[in-house]
């Protein structure tokens, strides 16, 4: 495959160049591409130095699939651009996820939905909605959903490398009870802190990122009926978000049926609480894998299940699934 990766240099970019050499993605070429202020950097992949070229249309030429990981207003322009040029995009941003001409695919959930693709764009989905799709979908094949009540502990990470530089700037102070450095990505101060409010508020009174929740689950999971409702916070944690999901379904499902659908669901590691198992960030960072735990039963609801389910957000959350998005549209004969 002739392969761009586009926004190289960004915490996720630099991820896909690791998980495609990781996965060995049958490469015949590939090149790197970013804004202004990386073009020209040289990065090393598989042992080769390469150096990073601006994104402009021309680059895109006989180019058949890019990882793109670039703010959305770059993904509005380029992407179509990139598409015209006959290679199909898989977009990291959130420009076209909810565009009903772009499939929003976690390929352990829907792959099917890669078989029309109009306008050579795929959307990878949000970092919490990806997990919490991989955990759920198992169940949904045993009973329809009726609600979701999930809060979310994420990571510092999801704000890329600024954020990941407000926690290694402020944890160490913290520790020593100095004063700590203002932050820049994070809303508020993230050592010995939560904050509920680090994305734009909505009009609706809920952040762009619980609205993403909503919206991008009803898609991935295509059922627009289910209720969700989603509270979500970022944690002092470096890498990997961790999610608390209280799930009714229609018709009750055991905790016993639970566990044995997840244990042998395509991307979940079960941890099972009566070894002593429960899923941590610690586990989920430098993993593909969905770590899924502590499964209950709502000891008010008989029709509900409680899990708790950990991925880490850089990999699984963006570029892993971006790149099984890439291997699924081999499979599939999408791109030859
Ligand atoms: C976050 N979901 O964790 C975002 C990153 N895309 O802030």
């Amino acid at each position: 495959m002739n392969v761009a990766v586009v926004g190289a240099t960004g915490a996720v970019g630099e991820l896909m160049r690791r998980v495609l050499l990781e996965r060995q993605f049958p490469l015949k070429s590939i090149k790197f591409l970013a804004s202004e202020k990386s073009a020209g950097k040289q990065i090393e992949f598989a042992c080769e130095k390469h150096t990073v070229q601006l994104i402009r249309p021309e680059a895109f030429a006989g180019v058949q699939i890019v990882l793109s990981s670039t703010p959305s207003s770059v993904s509005k322009e380029m992407s179509p651009i990139a598409a015209r040029h006959g290679a199909i995009v898989v977009d990291n941003s959130s420009a076209w996820r909810m565009d009903p001409q772009v499939p929003l695919v976690v390929p352990e959930v829907n792959p099917e939905e890669l078989d029309h693709i109009p306008k050579g764009i795929v959307a990878n989905p949000n970092c919490v909605a990806i997990p919490l799709c991989v955990a759920l979908k198992p169940l949904q094949k045993i009973s329809r959903i009726k609600r979701i009540i999930i809060s979310t502990y994420q990571s510092s990470s999801g704000k890329g490398a600024k954020g990941l530089a407000d926690f290694d700037a402020q944890l160490g102070p913290w520790v020593r009870g100095e004063s700590v450095p203002k932050p820049t990505a994070h809303r508020a101060q993230l050592a010995g802190n939560v904050v509920t409010l680090d994305w734009t508020l909505d009009p609706n009174g809920y952040t762009e990122e619980e609205n993403k929740v909503i919206n991008e689950t009803h898609k991935i999971l295509g059922d627009s009926q289910i209720g969700i409702s989603p509270t979500c916070v970022r944690v002092p944690v470096k890498i990997s978000h961790s999610e608390s999901i209280n799930v009714e379904f229609f018709e009750p499902i055991s905790v016993e049926q639970a566990k044995a659908a997840l244990a042998t669901a395509p991307g979940v590691i079960l941890m099972d609480e009566l070894k002593g198992e429960f899923p941590q960030p610690v586990h989920a960072t430098g993993s593909d894998h969905t770590f899924v735990g502590r499964v209950r039963q709502d000891p008010g609801n008989i029709n509900a299940l409680n899990l708790w389910v950990v991925a880490d957000n850089l990999r699984k959350g963006a570029a892993s699934n971006a790149v099984q998005v890439a291997e699924e549209l081999i499979r599939r004969g999408i791109v030859k």
